[in-house]
This record gives C-alpha cells, sequence and structure tokens, in this order.
C-alpha cells in the first residue's frame, strides 16, 4: 500500500493527490500540520531532510518532490498514460514537471507575502514567528520567508515572482492553444503539475493575473476545477470557511499586487 505524507492545504500535496486520484490508485493518509511543525519531527526529516511535504512511501521506497511523485505513479502504475507518447510533446510535458519548481517558489511568494503573512501575524508573538523559520533546513528559505514576512507585496521577491507567472501563463496558453490541456491533445502530468499552483492564485483572489492577458489560462482552470480528481484531492481537503478567509485575506492585497503586475505587464 502506498503511503503518502501530505497537508490539507499545501499545493505540492494537492498535486500529488490529484495525481493519485487521476490514477485512481489509493493511499494511506498522514495528515502533517505545517502550521505546528510537524514536518521538523525527526521521524519525519529522516524520510524527508528538507521537512517539506509531501513524501510518498511505496514498499521500501521514499519519494520526494510532487512533480517526480506524480510521473513515477503515472509511470509505475498507470503504463505512463499520463505522459504523450511522442518524445517532442514529452519533453514539453517534463520541462512543465521541471518548471513547477520555479512556479512553486512563485506561488510561495505570493501566499506568504499576503495571506500567510497576515495569519502568522494574527496569531503568533514575533519570536514564535522567528522561532519556525529558524527549524527551516535550507538558509535561503530561511532569509527569503524572513524578506517577506518583512516587506510583504514590496519584498523583491514578488518582482521575481510575478515575471516567472507572466512567463508561465505566456507558454501555457501557447501550449494550450486550440485545445484545453497544457500536456498536449490529451490531459496529462503538465496539468496535473500546475493545477495546485493556478488554484492556489485564483482562491486567493489573484485572478486577475491572467483574466486580462491569458484567458486561456481560466479556462483551462475552469476545464481542471470540473474534473472529479479536483473534487476529491483539493475541495475536500479545504472546509468552507478557510476558503472563504483564504479569499478574502488573499483579495484585500488585491489592488496592491495588481499595481505590481502592472508594472511588469508594462
Ligand atoms: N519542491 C518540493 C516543494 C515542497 C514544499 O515546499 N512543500 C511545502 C508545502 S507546499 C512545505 O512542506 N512547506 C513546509 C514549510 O514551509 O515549513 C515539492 O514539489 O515536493
Amino acid at each position: 500500500m502506498l503511503k503518502l505524507y501530505h497537508a490539507n492545504t499545501s499545493v505540492c500535496s494537492q498535486k500529488v493527490r490529484i495525481a493519485l486520484a487521476e490514477i485512481g490508485l489509493g493511499y494511506d493518509s498522514v495528515l502533517l500540520n505545517l502550521q505546528q511543525g510537524d514536518q521538523f519531527a525527526p521521524a519525519y526529516t529522516a524520510l524527508n531532510p528538507n521537512a517539506v511535504v509531501p513524501t510518498l512511501i511505496d514498499d521500501d521506497l521514499v519519494l520526494l518532490e510532487s512533480s517526480l511523485i506524480a510521473e513515477y505513479l503515472d509511470k509505475t502504475y498507470n503504463d505512463s498514460r499520463l505522459m504523450p507518447d511522442d518524445p517532442r510533446q514529452e519533453a514539453r510535458v517534463r520541462l512543465w514537471l521541471l518548471r513547477c519548481l520555479a512556479v512553486h517558489a512563485a506561488i510561495n511568494t505570493l501566499s506568504f507575502s499576503t495571506f500567510m503573512r497576515d495569519k502568522a501575524f494574527e496569531t503568533k508573538s514575533p519570536e514564535e514567528i522567528e522561532a519556525g523559520i529558524a527549524r527551516m533546513p535550507d538558509p535561503i528559505m530561511r532569509n527569503k520567508r524572513r524578506d517577506l514576512f518583512a516587506h510583504g507585496l514590496g519584498s523583491d521577491h514578488v518582482e521575481q515572482a510575478l515575471r516567472h507567472l507572466h512567463r508561465a501563463f505566456a507558454d501555457m496558453s501557447a501550449d494550450i492553444g486550440a485545445g484545453t490541456w497544457v500536456s498536449g491533445p490529451a490531459f496529462g502530468l503538465a496539468d496535473i503539475g500546475l493545477v495546485a499552483y493556478v488554484d492556489r492564485l485564483d482562491r486567493l483572489g489573484f485572478a486577475g493575473l491572467w483574466e486580462d492577458d491569458f484567458p486561456a489560462v481560466g479556462t483551462w482552470l475552469a476545464a481542471m476545477q470540473a474534473r472529479p480528481s479536483y473534487a476529491t484531492a483539493i475541495e475536500a481537503f479545504i472546509p468552507e470557511q478557510q476558503a472563504h478567509s483564504q479569499r478574502a485575506g488573499g483579495g484585500k492585497h488585491w489592488p496592491a499586487l495588481q499595481d505590481r503586475w502592472n508594472e511588469i505587464r508594462a
């Protein structure tokens, strides 16, 4: 039996749950509370030294990195049906899986410079916030988190994130073309890789990032949200009240974010 260490609203966990649902695989679930610091427990970091979710266990194999886990599941349990046969299209899908790292960094930036920052300030003392950051094993991530908490949307990381997203949305639109999916003519791993990130922006009330310039991204997101896997792998893990507070909490930052976005678009 597969065993998944994951968290309710973590985008990378959502990605793996979508892959599991699309392939039709069951799993033993171990839910971690990231706000309480479950990811730093020694028993967990022995599996995942990065102290992040997800981690998938398949028998004696420990798998890290959400995009690679999705690809492994497709190859091992699904005859690679979510990967195009054509090597050229496969190369494009693999590039998206690699780009997910940068897309994830951008979503992390926009989450922790807005909604997550406000939430941390509301619920924790400065000492508690710093103690949480100090436990992160990666010094670059620690510095980034401190900078986002100090400067919010004024952080330099925000410009980097927006520039990356602008290019990603343009390339997604080109790959969708006249079709429906980023992966090619058929739904596949690039779509699974990207949905949780774009959905997070949507949930934060940031759909203005694509509505005017990249409407194909909005149409693609709606198609992804209509799939049964979205309901079981994403929606079912986000209580209504949390969804509401995410949208309200993110939405109030939209005017300031839009100003920064307009500088990038210009
Ligand atoms: N590249 C990794 C990123 C994993 C990651 O950063 N996960 C986040 C949640 S989406 C996490 O566990 N964060 C823990 C923390 O911020 O302390 C992957 O795709 O699996």
